[in-house]
């Protein structure tokens, strides 16, 4: 049996239809995953989806999203950030890790708080990062700190929130890797031949999102897989997209 690579796009804490989509494609370990980052957040099931990509048999690539990239801030301690983790999912994240986020708040100052019940501080970089290492296990940090800004074979390109509108892919990353984790306004309307078919999330959207240059798997509900070899989208409401690749040019 010849080796699939199936690539996964943003999971979001949805631990159940993560579940079903490796149902669904029928995964098994001789299957390579290729994961498009945005793992956590949102979705009620941030650590089992963690616990889940820990324990996963085989070889597989996990491209980092800026939902981790913010999580990996923290953990550096840059407490200017626990306002974009906390609006953007972060809550829902905490919770799946038994923390109650209703202890850390915003104040007039502009930083959240901690209220352990008998004390109300100012989080400094220090407490940022010895709340971080209470919230996460060592394991689970260190899966975010593995996680790749890309991942580049043959003619596929893989990274979280696409590329840096016009630079190859050779020089992708050399300065900064903040457009492949975070996005460049231009990217979804760039038509640009990188020669090599830019596979990405980060930009949620009903269906998933393909013309001639890239194909996007972020979904508005549930999870998308790519099957490389069939061209062919699965997500985890069974719904499925063929791409057609044999058509001449023109958007699809
Ligand atoms: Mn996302």
């Amino acid at each position: 049996m010849s080796r699939r690579t199936l690539v996964i796009g943003d999971i979001h804490g949805q631990y159940n239809e993560l579940i079903r989509l490796l149902e669904e494609v029928r995964f098994s370990p001789s299957d390579r995953l290729v994961f498009l980052g945005d793992y956590i957040n949102r979705g009620p099931g941030s650590r089992d989806v963690i616990d889940l990509l820990l324990s996963l048999e085989g070889e597989h690539v996990f491209l980092r999203g800026n939902h981790e990239e913010v999580v990996l801030r923290l953990l550096s301690g840059e407490p200017e950030y626990w306002y974009t983790w906390l609006e953007y999912g972060g809550r829902e994240c905490l919770k799946s890790y038994g923390v109650n986020p209703d202890g850390i708040y915003f104040n007039h100052n502009g930083y959240y708080l901690y209220d352990d019940g008998t004390t109300v501080r100012v989080l400094t970089p220090e407490e940022t990062i010895s709340l971080m290492h209470r919230i996460f296990p060592p394991e689970h940090i260190r899966f975010f700190n593995r996680t790749l800004p890309f991942y580049h074979e043959g003619g596929f390109f893989f990274c979280h929130a696409g590329v840096e509108t016009g630079l190859p892919l050779s020089e992708q990353a050399i300065y900064t890797d903040y457009f492949l984790i975070w996005g460049d306004e231009e990217f979804l309307g760039d038509e640009t031949d990188y020669g090599a078919r830019i596979i990405f999330g980060h930009y949620h959207s009903e269906v998933p999102l393909i013309s001639d240059n890239k194909i996007g798997l972020a979904l508005n509900r549930g999870v998308a897989a790519l099957d490389l070899q069939e061209m062919l989208i699965i997500d985890s409401d069974r719904r499925r997209v063929k791409i057609d690749s044999t058509l001449p040019s023109g958007r699809r």
